[in-house]
């Protein structure tokens, strides 16, 4: 199985340049590319909206959009992956409608407006190398996309945690996806090199270096998305909320499961339902494994924090209930290979990507493992990528 190569920065900007002369052919040269990564997380998931940890990093794989101001009263935007130019006016208020892609960047607009900052209109298009429905957040390194260019268009300097709460705004109100913040603040302030260490809190942000070449992150798209995912998540989130009510009992002061411990919630736990329970076993282990994988990754102890990530995935399927059979089935061949430290389950669920931290000698023997195994058992074709620790949003003004 060969690795999905990335495609440089550059590159992208060049199709994005290209097409929006095709696109636009009376516009002139485009003023501005802005570009904005996905992510893959380490560890941490489903604490986000929980107010807690969470340990993710940029891909080298970005969305980018190319753009200018067109003095007129329309934005107008088209998208490589999908047909079409797509209109409409930004000071009208704007609802979210067909086609869904053009939702993300809608909604960035929007919040721009509601916090007072004036948004020209604008000729722009998208070009994304970030997987679509792989949970690897395209759609919020869309939003961060977004949000720099309209920055950029119009000479603004918004704090990072700002733009990165207009993308989870956006998302919440114009795609109907209730997520925490994770993705969005990932995408617009990683550090090249790092994975940052996350407080979904006061969005504190402590860096933690990966440099040591002699370790991988290999991201294997199971390539499956389940239908469950769009339902189940708020009813994930409604389930933590029913066990900070219970908890609340024995201490008015916990707001969220961030702020319990596991013997509050055991004193507490024949007063909720199993189900409640389990969620919020989950959550506050992940808190403390999250924490723990950060410490072991600055010290360099990759055992250990391999050890955490497979404790996490084990978590994520028994108590969380947010993997299926495809992904398990990676992250048990991942496993299987010698110099393989730990691996998992990463983002939302129900399908999209492993995360294997590894070394980088054994990369070749767990992509043979998962070319002979992975399809036999699922019928599904799995890919894969290596990822180095990219940095987050930006932008360059081209004329
Ligand atoms: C999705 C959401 F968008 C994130 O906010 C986060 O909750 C994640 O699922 C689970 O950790 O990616």
């Amino acid at each position: 199985m060969k690795l999905l190569p990335t495609t440089p920065l550059e590159q992208l900007e060049q199709r994005g340049r290209l097409l929006f002369k095709k696109t636009f052919p009376d516009a002139g040269e485009p003023c501005i590319v802005a570009h904005a990564p996905g992510r893959v997380n380490l560890i941490g998931e489903h604490t986000d909206y929980n107010d807690g940890f969470v340990l993710p990093l940029a891909l080298e794989m970005q969305t980018v959009v190319v753009g200018s101001k067109n003095g007129k009263d329309k934005c107008r935007i088209a998208s490589e992956a999908f047909e079409g130019l797509v209109e409409f006016e930004p000071n009208k208020d704007l609802k979210p409608g067909d086609p869904l892609w053009s939702n993300y960047i809608k909604g960035v607009v929007v919040n721009f407006l509601r916090n007072g900052y004036q948004v020209p209109a604008f000729d722009a298009v998208v070009v994304s190398e970030v997987p679509v429905g792989g949970g690897v957040s395209s759609s919020a390194s869309l939003e961060v996309a977004t949000a720099t260019f309209i920055e950029a268009l119009g000479n603004l300097h918004l704090e990072r945690s700002k733009k990165a709460l207009f993308g989870q705004a956006a998302e919440h109100e114009f795609a109907n996806m209730p997520c925490g913040i994770m993705d969005q603040l990932i995408s617009e302030c990683a550090i090249q090199d790092c994975a940052l260490l996350i407080d979904c809190r006061s969005l504190a942000m402590e860096p933690v270096e990966m440099k040591d070449l002699n370790i991988c992150i290999l991201v294997c798209n199971s390539n499956v998305k389940h239908q469950l995912s769009g339902s189940e998540y708020p009813l994930r989130k409604q389930q933590c909320k029913d066990a900070v009510t219970v908890l609340q009992s024995i201490d008015p002061k916990i707001t969220s499961l961030r702020d319990a411990t596991m013997e509050q919630l055991n004193q507490v736990k024949d007063k909720m339902s199993d189900v409640a329970y389990r969620r919020a076993r989950h959550v506050i282990s992940e808190n403390d494994r999250t924490c723990q994988a950060a410490n072991c990754l600055r010290k360099n102890q990759y055992e250990a924090a391999g050890k955490l990530m497979t404790e996490s995935h084990l978590s994520l399927k028994d108590d969380y209930e947010v993997s299926c059979k495809e992904l398990d089935i990676l992250v048990d061949l991942a496993l299987s290979v010698p110099g393989v430290f730990g691996s998992r389950m990463t983002g939302g669920g129900f399908g999209g990507c492993t995360v294997t931290l590894l070394r980088k000698d054994a990369v070749s023997s767990v992509l043979d493992k998962i070319e002979k195994e992975y399809e036999k058992r699922t019928g599904i074709v799995a890919t894969a990528f290596i990822t180095r620790p990219g940095s987050g949003a930006n932008y360059k003004r081209l004329v």
